[in-house]
């Protein structure tokens, strides 16, 4: 905002200074492509979260048994009519792992109304209105995942294990119809230098 706001000073300003009508012109064009883009951008691929580090109770990571428990439920909180992860929608939490450990999910669905699932794909965007529910590491769904009334009915839950072999980008996602390409998605990231935790 501050820096549109700037942009738009500054604007203003040339064109007060020299006063000719090219300039005014430029001024007119520029300012409605910058408006055009920047709203475009975003739906299609948010920034990914850039936050500190953390770990909230959800996140649990033991390097005895290089192991990370996560406790993800969907429905967390009534955002994006319920279809969210911990609350999560859009990517706009991002979860790391370390390469090399296994992690287990406890995942809940408190959707009051909605079947949900869970997997980890390698696709961390521009996901269509149906997926193909292949995860990226074996064991890395929950059952069922595209069908909404035998994939994790409200107020069920499943557990899921898996081992994050590869380092790299990938996204929890909703596999039901329509879900994470209307927002139902954390992006899931597993680290080859060891950091772990969550950002938002
Ligand atoms: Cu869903």
């Amino acid at each position: 905002m501050m820096k549109r706001f700037a942009t738009l000073s500054l604007v203003v300003a040339v064109a007060a200074c020299s006063g000719g009508k090219s300039s005014s012109n430029q001024a007119s064009e520029t300012q409605p492509d910058t408006q055009a883009t920047q709203p475009a951008a975003q739906a299609t691929q948010p920034a990914a979260p850039s936050g500190p580090m953390t770990t909230p109770a959800w996140y649990k990571k033991d390097d005895a048994t290089k192991t990370v428990s996560l406790d993800i439920t969907a429905g967390a909180t009534d955002a994006n009519n319920h279809w969210n992860f911990n609350g999560g929608t859009h990517g706009d939490i991002a979860i790391t792992v370390p390469e090399g450990y296994t992690v287990k999910i406890h995942f809940e669905n408190h959707d009051p109304a909605m079947a949900h699932s869970l997997g980890i794909v390698a696709q961390t965007s521009g996901f269509g209105a149906t997926m193909t529910p292949t995860p990226a590491f074996p064991g890395a769904v929950t059952s069922n995942p595209t069908s909404m009334t035998a994939a994790t009915l409200p107020g069920k839950s499943e557990d899921i294990s898996f081992t994050a072999d590869k380092a790299g980008n990938y996204a929890m996602v909703c596999f039901i119809p329509g879900h994470a390409a209307t927002g139902m998605y954390l992006l899931f990231n597993v680290s080859s230098d060891g950091s772990a935790g969550v950002q938002m």
